[in-house]
């Protein structure tokens, strides 16, 4: 692909080195087709000299009775072929056409420096659905051509040796597709490539600052949805969806349109998410991201797909193994490694994790990257096959089985943790969340806000009142995470790894209030 299709390519456009009016030549056998250009933005953008549009019969260049543009294809074959002799007298002319000095070259027009004048950028654009894909990156290279030539073709397309030759001569062709359907002829894709060009050239478009927000450009993100008075409208009432844009709050506001645009983006173009910069996405986009199904891993050079999912039987080998892995970032560092080793051999081996698996009292989820993750060529070695686990996330519920038991792995629930009753006033359950463990690779990627929820939600869903969990003292940073989850702090316990005391912080949160 061509590197100027590239969503996110570049930055607010800024289009029109050239400052002359931007020739646009038409070459069509339906002149009249073009007659909407009169209208609208360009219309008026062509009244006030800032384009200088021109439209020209493909007849006119013939020289038999008939004016005969088309002939049957060499090789045989469906339909007919526009004759490149008529198109190469056609273009010959409309691209020698003289083209007005540009102001700023006015000053110096002596004609012995007139000869050091930059030639003019002429383009000649040929639709066609076999053409590179049009897009804003395209209207924004095109518009800051000089003039652009557009050759519209009917049948089956104009004779290939037109673009050969005049790309051959030294002419900027492109051949160029609106998009992945067929039209009958070149007219229709050129009125659509115009206004979008056109609209990027100065003074042509009213308020030049609703092309920097748009869709397509920026973060490469769709734009969020837009609303307008009245509030409520056939029982649509923003006041209950929308309560951010009534809030006045603008930084509340812009968040909450970034994350609209990012699961709009995500619903209707995962092909747009996977082409995101992370370089252009804060932490709020990333957790955005998380929530809608991707992750955009620091030094990774685009979001791939992420699923969150209860854990399966299949996954135990490598949840056994992500586990043991991640549990020892979370450790004080005084423990010593076979202190460690030996905590994970009982309370995170597959076994453990197996009975969890069977038992409906513990809900598993694991995080799943359905793609792996590719190696950043700056930090070689750091990729993910396909399906790999990269973040898991347990929730015991304090409830007794058949046989009177507590789950295996229960912790003693502190006394700092109160069970509260449940919203209609009866049997409040406790649980622990276990583990929220994410691959170090992972870091700060939003995995672990989003098992967090997750498991809250499930919590809810189990009918808990008392959501608890220990965490080391020393761990601030999980700490933090936890408290942005809206856990808060009632007490501390101590808890034994492989025979060693260590002092935990206890938090908790109550699921019913939290996902109400
Ligand atoms: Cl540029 N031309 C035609 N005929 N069909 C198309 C197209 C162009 N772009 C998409 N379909």
């Amino acid at each position: 692909m061509n590197r100027l299709d590239q969503t996110g390519a570049a930055a607010a456009p800024s289009p029109a080195s050239a400052s002359g009016p931007l020739r646009l030549d038409v070459v069509t056998i339906f002149p009249d087709y073009l007659r909407v250009l009169d209208l609208s933005l360009i219309g008026r953008a062509h009244a006030d000299g800032l384009l200088d549009l021109r439209v020209h019969d493909l007849r006119d260049w013939t020289h038999d009775r008939h004016r005969t543009v088309d002939d049957t294809p060499i090789g045989g074959g469906a339909g007919m072929v526009m004759k490149p002799d008529v198109w190469g007298a056609a273009l010959d002319n409309v691209l020698a056409a003289p083209l007005p000095a540009a102001p700023a070259s006015a000053e110096c027009a002596e004609p012995a420096e007139a000869a050091s004048l930059p030639a003019p950028r002429r383009v000649l654009v040929i639709p066609t659905p076999s053409g590179e894909l049009f897009t804003q990156r395209t209207a924004e290279n095109l518009a800051g051509a000089d003039q652009l030539v557009f050759a519209c073709g009917r049948y089956e397309g104009i004779d290939a040796r037109v673009a050969e030759h005049y790309a051959a001569s030294g002419v900027e062709v492109h051949e160029l597709s609106i998009g992945d359907y067929v039209l009958n002829g070149g007219e229709a894709a050129v009125l659509v490539m115009i206004e979008a060009i056109a609209r990027l050239r100065p003074g042509v478009l009213g308020n030049p600052e609703s092309i920097v927000e748009e869709s397509h450009t920026g973060a490469g993100l769709l734009e969020y949805p837009v609303y307008t008075r009245p509030v409520a409208w056939r029982g649509l009432d923003l006041a209950a969806t929308e309560p951010v844009l009534l809030s006045g709050d603008h930084a509340r506001i812009d968040r909450h349109r970034r994350d609209q645009a990012v699961s709009r983006t995500a619903v209707r173009r995962p092909d747009l998410m996977a082409r995101l910069d992370p370089a252009r996405l804060d932490a709020g986009d990333r957790a955005a991201l998380t929530r809608n199904g991707w992750v955009a891993p620091a030094g990774a050079a685009h979001p791939v797909p992420l699923v969150v999912r209860p854990a399966l039987e299949a996954d135990l080998p490598a949840l056994a193994d992500l586990a043991a892995r991640t549990f020892p970032d979370a450790c004080p560092s005084f423990l010593t490694s076979e202190q460690i080793a030996a905590h994970i051999a009982v309370n995170l081996s597959p076994q453990r994790l197996a009975t969890w698996l069977a038992d409906p009292r513990v809900v598993l989820t694991v995080a799943e990257l359905p793609d792996g993750l590719p190696t950043p060529p700056e930090v070689p070695g750091t990729s993910l096959p396909p399906g790999a686990l990269v973040g898991y996330s347990a929730v015991v519920a304090e409830s007794l089985d058949a046989a009177g038991a507590l789950p295996a792995g229960l912790d003693p629930r502190p006394p700092s943790v109160g069970v509260p009753t449940g919203p209609d006033g009866v049997g409040g359950l406790a649980a622990e969340l276990s583990k929220v463990y994410v691959d170090a690779r992972l870091r700060a990627s939003g995995i672990a806000p989003t098992l967090l929820a997750e498991a809250v939600c499930d919590a809810a869903t189990m009918g808990v009142t008392a959501l608890w969990l220990g965490t080391n003292d020393a761990n601030r940073r999980a700490q933090k995470a936890y408290r942005r989850a809206g856990f808060r702090k009632v007490g501390t316990r101590t808890y034994e790894v492989g025979g060693e005391r260590c002092r935990d912080v206890v938090m908790v949160l109550n699921p019913q209030e939290t996902v109400a």
